[in-house]
Formats: C-alpha cells, sequence, structure tokens
C-alpha cells in the first residue's frame, strides 16, 4: 500500500448519512480510483474504466473483486466467472482535477442500504482502497489547492448549518468571501513589513522606503478593518451555535405555560399547583433564521422539598449559561403597592422582563403596571398572555433583536463563525495596535517588524496560509468520515 496522505494512496468511504436511504453513494478518491473502480464496477457498456468520459454516470454491476492486486486487470470472462454481484448502480468518473478533491474521483451510486453501502466499501478495500479517515476527502481538497482553510471549515458549517441564515453564512465562507478580505490585508501587511526590512537592510545608506506617517495611516486602516471583521464575531457564534433562553420566575407564574405555547407543543406539564416543575426541560426552535433553544425551570423560592430545592439549584445554573433570561412576572399578582416594594437587583441587561397573565388585567392596569417596571428596571418589559397569545409576537422579535440586527440577512458582510478564526483576528489586532505604538514611539524598526511578521501569521492562519500539522488534524477531525 501506498504512503498515507500521498495521492496514490487512494481512500474511500461512505459518503451519505448511516441509515437507509434511496440511495446511497461510496466516494473513491486518489490515484488509483479508476482502477480500483474497474475492479469494483463492470460497466453494463462493456467500456474500459480508463476510457470513460468524466462526469457521466454509467450503469454498472457492483461486484466484490476476486483479483485484488493493482497492476493485473482481470479479463471480463474471468471476472464473470468469479466476482460476486452486490448490487447494481451507477458510476460516475470525475477525472483530476475537476473533482472535490482535485485528485481523480470515482463515485459509486448504489441502494441506500447500509449494508449493501458497507459491503461496497469493503469491495474497495480488497480492491486496493484504504478507508479514509474523518474529513479526510475535504483536507486533500484544501492540501491540494482546491480550499482553503476557511472554505473547509465552511464545508463542514454547510452540512451541519442548523437554520437558514447559518446556511446562508456557510455558503458565503465556501464562496471565500472571508478569505478574500483576509487575503488582502494580509498582502498589504506583507507589503508593509517588505518595505519595512528593506529599509532596514539599507539603513545605513539612508534610504527610507516607506514615510512613518504612511506607514501609520495604512496600518490604523487595516487595524480598523480587522475590528470591523471582528465585530461580527458575536452574531457569528449566535447563527452558529443558536441562542440559550432560560425561562425562570416564581412558581406559577406561566413559565411552562409559555414554554409550551413558545414551541406550539405540550413539551411541560402545566397545573395551577406551584412548584409544578422540578427538572429543567429543553427543546429547539427555529424563528426567522435563529436557532433558539428555550429551558423551562422550576419556580424560584424558598422551599425545604429536597427535589424541588435541587431543581431550584439546576435552575439557577441554568440562568448562568443563559444567553438570555426571560423573568417571568404574573401580572394578576402584581400590585401597583407591591411594585413600589420590588426591587430587581439582579435584573441585568441580558433579561427581559414578561409580565404574564395580562387577560385578567384591565387594559388601563396592563399600561401603568408596565410604565411602573419600565421606570425601575433597565431590562425590557414585555406585557403577555399566554392564554390569548397576546404579546407573544412582540417577545419573538424582541428576543431575535437582541442578538440579530434586521439588516444582517441583506448585507453582504463577511461575518466572523469560528472561534479559530476570532482568536487569530484578536492575535492579529494586539499585534497592529502594538506596532503602531512601537512606531509612534520611535522604536527600532526591527521591532516594528517582528509584530507585522506576527499579525500577518495571524491572518494567514484562518485561510491556512500558515499553519501546522496539529491544527489541521484538530479542524478535520471535527468532520465525519466521507466527508
Ligand atoms: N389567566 C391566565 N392563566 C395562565 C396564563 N399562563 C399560565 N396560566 C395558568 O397559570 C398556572 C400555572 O402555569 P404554569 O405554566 O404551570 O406555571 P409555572 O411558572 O411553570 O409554574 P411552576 O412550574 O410551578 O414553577 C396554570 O394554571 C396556567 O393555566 C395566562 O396567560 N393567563
Ligand atoms: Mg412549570
Amino acid at each position: 500500500m501506498s504512503a498515507v496522505g500521498t495521492p496514490e494512496d487512494t481512500i474511500c468511504a461512505i459518503a451519505t448519512p448511516a441509515g437507509e436511504g434511496g440511495i446511497g453513494i461510496v466516494r473513491i478518491s486518489g490515484q488509483h480510483a479508476a482502477d480500483i473502480g474497474s475492479r469494483v464496477a463492470r460497466l453494463r457498456s462493456k467500456q474500459s474504466f480508463h476510457t470513460l468520459a468524466s462526469h457521466k454516470l454509467q450503469l454498472a454491476d457492483i461486484l466484490f473483486p476476486s483479483v485484488p492486486s493493482i497492476g493485473r486487470l482481470p479479463t471480463f470472462e474471468t471476472r464473470q466467472s468469479t466476482d460476486q454481484i452486490i448490487d447494481e448502480g451507477l458510476v460516475v468518473y470525475m477525472k483530476a482535477p475537476r473533482s472535490f478533491t482535485a485528485e481523480d474521483v470515482v463515485e459509486i451510486h448504489c441502494h441506500g442500504s447500509g449494508l449493501v453501502l458497507q459491503r461496497v466499501c469493503e469491495a474497495c478495500v480488497a480492491a486496493g482502497a484504504r478507508l479514509a479517515q474523518p474529513g479526510e476527502f475535504t483536507k486533500r481538497a484544501f492540501l491540494n489547492g482546491r480550499l482553503d482553510l476557511s472554505q473547509a471549515e465552511a464545508v463542514l458549517d454547510t452540512i451541519r448549518a442548523k437554520s437558514e441564515l447559518g446556511l446562508k453564512l456557510a455558503q458565503r465562507q465556501l464562496r471565500g468571501e472571508l478569505a478574500q478580505q483576509v487575503h488582502r490585508l494580509r498582502t498589504g501587511l506583507v507589503g508593509l513589513l517588505a518595505n519595512l526590512e528593506a529599509g532596514i537592510d539599507f539603513a545605513e545608506e539612508n534610504i527610507a522606503f516607506v514615510g512613518r506617517n504612511e506607514m501609520i495611516l495604512s496600518l490604523r486602516e487595516t487595524l480598523s478593518q480587522v475590528q470591523r471583521i471582528l465585530a461580527t464575531a458575536e452574531t457569528g457564534r449566535v447563527l452558529r451555535d443558536g441562542v440559550r433562553v432560560v425561562i425562570s420566575g416564581e412558581p406559577n407564574v406561566g413559565k411552562s405555560s409559555l414554554l409550551n405555547s413558545l414551541l406550539r407543543e405540550d413539551r411541560a406539564i402545566v397545573t395551577d399547583i406551584p412548584g409544578t416543575t422540578r427538572d429543567i426541560i429543553e427543546e429547539s426552535v427555529v424563528w426567522l433564521g435563529l436557532r433558539v433553544t428555550l429551558i423551562d425551570t422550576a419556580g424560584l423560592r424558598d422551599t425545604t422539598d429536597p427535589v424541588e430545592r435541587e431543581g431550584i439549584r439546576r435552575s439557577k445554573e441554568a440562568q448562568d449559561q443563559a444567553d438570555i433570561v426571560l423573568h417571568v412576572l404574573d401580572g394578576s399578582q402584581l400590585t401597583m403597592n407591591d411594585l413600589r416594594n420590588v426591587c430587581f437587583p439582579s435584573l441585568v441587561h441580558e433579561r427581559l422582563l414578561v409580565v404574564n397573565k395580562i387577560d385578567l388585567l384591565a387594559a388601563a392596569s396592563v399600561e401603568s403596571l408596565s410604565g411602573a417596571l419600565r421606570a425601575r428596571t433597565p431590562c425590557k418589559v414585555l406585557p403577555i398572555s399566554v392564554r390569548t397569545g397576546e404579546g407573544l409576537e412582540a417577545l419573538k422579535v424582541a428576543i431575535r433583536a437582541q442578538f440579530l440586527k434586521p439588516s444582517l440577512e441583506a448585507s453582504d458582510g463577511v461575518v466572523v463563525t469560528h472561534v479559530r478564526h476570532r482568536v487569530a483576528l484578536e492575535r492579529a489586532e494586539t499585534s497592529l495596535q502594538e506596532s503602531l505604538v512601537s512606531i509612534e514611539r520611535g522604536i527600532e524598526p526591527e521591532f516594528v517588524a517582528v509584530d507585522l511578521r506576527d499579525a500577518a501569521d495571524a491572518l494567514g492562519e484562518i485561510v491556512g496560509a500558515i499553519t501546522s500539522d496539529e491544527v489541521l488534524d484538530r479542524i478535520f477531525s471535527e468532520f465525519c468520515i466521507g466527508k
């Protein structure tokens, strides 16, 4: 067998999800793809695999090969007598470099049965292929220059996207929009660095290659662009992972009723007995492209019941991990008198104050109650009734608005969705800031050059111009086998 990772080392894997399906695909990539394909698939047209037109589907019998070794092609007659037919299917040969991996690729489309696909994979291995490691197809696409690293990561994002907006961003990244911006900034920096280094080399001859002010302007501009991209990281995280919304409040205010209503299903038990919910209940929904995980919790009160106490402990823990807390109050129980004594010490801006059961109040009381609450807390106050549905749409809009700007969908701007990219951009930001301080203080250009080099390297890491094997292994091991 050929050395791992070389193009002669030909890999195979099931490319479609596990389970039953109409069709399933086994993919083979590497220099011997056609050889292996010809051993595993007997074309009905009786054509030889090597003379096939690229990118054309061919009907074939899929076989377990009886003559495994590469190099000695069996004759048509000997194969017919000894090979075992696994399935019939379609095969397509995609000649290098016009394939996903930029290598020779053969795809075998057969019936979508786990057993059949497994057997086809075994047949490919018997014919000389090696089972692919997780993400190895995409890794090869990257190593062969088909994709940069940010695009390779976008392949994974596309596969995993949980919402339409997340998918849209993954597609933008896959098209290389982040890569282009980062590449442009990096090229600018490398140019400045070259100038600076030329200046250092020729310092004795007193030739200034790039003016100090010009350098400062240029670096400031680069810094502000890096910061502009970085500013999208929080939105990116939200779109990628969704948000966790914890519903909290005293017993019986209608937390579980609110959860059920937002999910449009009877997920949590609702009764008029305070202390009904003990455990954490968690479900996800997608609202206009944003994935929201709603978490219903036990009502907060002093109690001696050990089960309820554990529920309350978990409820507090959930609040700590929340992106936003909906603090629910029972509007029918709040009088203006009570309000004067209510204070909201722990209510900070990431909470929304939800006043429920307004169906039990007169419109005028709802107005005055909301007004009084708004005057007492920095939180947004939202009057609702789970019973009538009033205010629920406004609540959804308020939750979404807390995280996403309405202009986002329309914007063509790049959004940073990976922690790895954010960390690299932050490093570039720090190095650029340091280089600016150094230039402004008139520090030796050698030191400035070190910072510029570091900023350029940090940007290079995003697109994979600069990467270690360890980083690559970490990124691609997140993929599943066959991707
Ligand atoms: N009138 C009215 N009643 C409501 C409304 N929302 C909930 N309720 C009632 O309030 C009672 C308590 O509702 P739950 O959803 O169980 O309250 P909870 O906050 O989850 O209570 P615990 O789990 O005990 O903490 C039930 O009888 C609900 O039918 C509302 O908007 N209007
Ligand atoms: Mg409840």
